[in-house]
């Protein structure tokens, strides 16, 4: 009884401690006037409810924790411009909700011989008693990446507002066959059979990319394993590696600490490279340290024997962290820019997070499914929704005829003349997703698709980003195609308008297809058949903008496909201060 008072009088303090907060922040802002004015450079592009700094450059998610009540994001950033520069540091938000945010001093900046040109990506890790500890990697004196320790100088407060870099730092030099320069981006820690911690750290070595596997009894010194925990003989650089075990029934996440038993979970290896972030499915044995793929290890075209992506839009250098507070595994993804050096400078900010995403095994156990964490149902406005509307072959559609530059959107289309599918000779999975999306772009006429939405559309449609599907028939198997198309996404000149592609891993003969769309004035989040394939695009429209942007949906195919629901709802914007 005494214990719960107790712990009921805490949560009340750090309740009040973080209202403050808040309030004193954002009262600062407000007493000299709007935030945009103070802050941000004007910017019609700017998002409204993503993860940004206030402003210049931001990378990776580095750390994110839930700690005390309070979530914890670190991210790599230039409090100096809007550009990459490898001096960079750890900044740091703390939020009660997820979408909500509010800054704090940086937690890590480069001060000492071992990190003095960069504190690099890196990990939080909780250590008996729940204490949390980071591993980032430092640039040293001669630009050699080293792993570094740094521990928060007062556990009990939940923001965790300082840190203190380890006296025993660097804690780990790169070995001997790996390259200096490539060696980086510590793992959270699990636990090893002997009761020591082990982490994976990222690298380019004699043998190719890979995870290589560390072991420690103490968290201080570190010694390497024989065999790395996966590798990949030609894919380059491993980055960002992470590693981590998913329910196979349900959607509640795990944690190595509380329940990741065998035949319960699989494990989840994921790396970085190439500007695109790849993930296997298989098992890992912790008395042999081995992670084997369920794939095999078969390479794939890419050279990489890690054969799903995260996402197939603009996303890289994610990490995921185990959320106790709801049982949830959560994905934090970097979304860089896809304009130039020159306009990141002109707009005085550059690099998004996407909305954190819960993640979990499909009930097929073939791969992960991913989802907007719910609390951003909670910028939900204007709710507008229809049931049950046939949308003729060559047929376009307004949905909302009022500004929809900031919408969260879920359709889904049933398909009666499926039969009429057209068909590709090449078998299915010869097929390259991101080649079709190219070449049958969303203004091509197909049968059962193009089919999808127009976002941040003009009123005359010049302007739009299509994202769509279209349904193939590959030797007597249906293929769905997830496309994201952003050829006539803006007048601008000089921006990344690559259209993207991906499979889909369902039987349109027994589901209906849907599709999530989060719009924020720049950004476009897709998640189609529930969070199986997401695609995510940056895009800057000179008219679909503010007021003027549309929300269409569209078919054109030649065969009528049918709204079975959709529903919008306009988003105000999150607090980010
Ligand atoms: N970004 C960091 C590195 C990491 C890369 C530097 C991935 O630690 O490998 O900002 O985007």
């Amino acid at each position: 009884m005494v214990t719960k008072g107790l712990e009921m009088v805490k949560c009340g303090v750090v309740a009040l401690y973080f209202l403050w907060l808040i309030s004193n922040r954002f009262g600062f802002v407000v007493s000299h006037g709007d935030i945009n004015e103070v802050h941000i450079p004007q910017q019609f592009q700017r998002t409204s409810y993503h993860f940004h700094p206030l402003k210049n450059w931001m990378n990776d998610p580095n750390g994110p924790m839930y700690y005390k009540g309070i979530y914890h994001l670190f991210y790599q950033h230039n409090p100096n411009g809007a550009v990459f520069d490898s001096k960079i540091v750890w900044g740091h938000a703390v939020s009660r909700d997820l979408i909500n945010w509010a800054h704090l001093n940086h937690a890590l900046e480069p001060t000492h011989p071992f990190d003095i040109n960069g504190c690099w990506s890196g990990s939080v890790s909780f250590l008996h008693n729940n204490k949390p500890v980071i591993l980032y990697t430092g640039l040293d004196s001669s630009f050699q990446q080293v792993q570094n320790l740094a521990i928060p100088s007062n556990f009990s407060d939940p923001f965790l507002e300082i840190w203190t870099k380890s006296s025993h730092n660097p804690i780990i030099v790169p070995p001997n066959g790996v390259e200096r320069h490539r060696f980086r981006d510590p793992t959270t820690a699990w636990p090893g059979p002997d009761g020591g911690w082990r982490i994976a750290i990222g690298g380019q070595t004699s043998y190719g990319g890979a995870a290589m596997l560390y072991g420690s009894e103490d968290f201080v010194h570190w010694y390497q394993s024989r065999f790395p925990l996966y590798s990949s003989r030609d894919s380059g650089n491993w980055e960002c590696p992470d590693f981590y075990p998913v329910k196979l029934n349900g959607s509640n996440g795990v944690d190595f600490l509380n329940g990741s038993r065998v035949g319960v979970v699989k494990y989840v290896m994921k790396a970085s490279l190439n500007s695109h972030d790849y993930y296997t499915l298989g098992s890992y044995v912790p008395e042999k340290e081995k992670f084997t793929s369920d794939s095999g290890d078969g390479f794939d075209l890419r050279g990489t024997n890690l054969g799903l992506r995260y996402d197939y839009g603009k996303f890289y250098a994610s990490k995921t962290f185990y959320d106790s507070s709801q049982k949830r595994r959560i994905l934090w993804g970097w979304v860089n820019e896809s304009d130039s050096r020159e306009d990141n400078i002109k707009k005085g900010w550059a690099g998004l997070q996407v909305i954190p995403r819960k993640i979990w095994l499909s009930k097929t156990g073939r791969q992960l499914i991913q989802w907007p964490v719910k609390e951003v149902e909670k910028l939900r406005t204007n709710h507008f929704s229809l049931y049950n509307k046939e949308l003729r072959g060559r047929s376009t559609m307004k949905v909302l005829g009022g500004s929809a530059s900031q919408v969260d959107t879920e359709v889904s289309f049933e398909f009666p003349y499926l039969e009429e599918a057209e068909r590709v000779d090449t078998r299915w999975f010869d097929l390259d997703p991101q080649l079709l999306c190219s070449k049958r772009d969303a203004s091509v006429n197909g049968r059962v698709g193009p089919f999808g939405l127009l976002v941040l559309a003009s009123n005359d449609l010049s302007e739009h980003t299509a994202i769509f599907f279209h349904v193939l028939k590959a030797h007597n198997r249906y293929v769905v195609l997830m496309c994201s198309d952003q050829s006539r996404s803006s007048f601008r000149e000089g921006v990344d308008k690559t259209t993207y592609g991906a499979f889909v891993d369902i039987d349109p003969r027994h589901e209906k297809i849907s599709l999530r769309t989060l719009v924020d004035r720049s950004i476009v989040e897709s998640f189609g058949a529930k969070g199986k394939t997401c695609i995510t695009s940056r895009v800057y429209p000179t008219l679909a903008v503010d007021d003027d942007a549309r929300l269409y949906a569209f078919n054109n195919g030649t065969q009528s496909v049918v709204i079975s629901s959709l529903k919008v709802w306009k988003m105000s914007n999150a607090q980010i201060v």
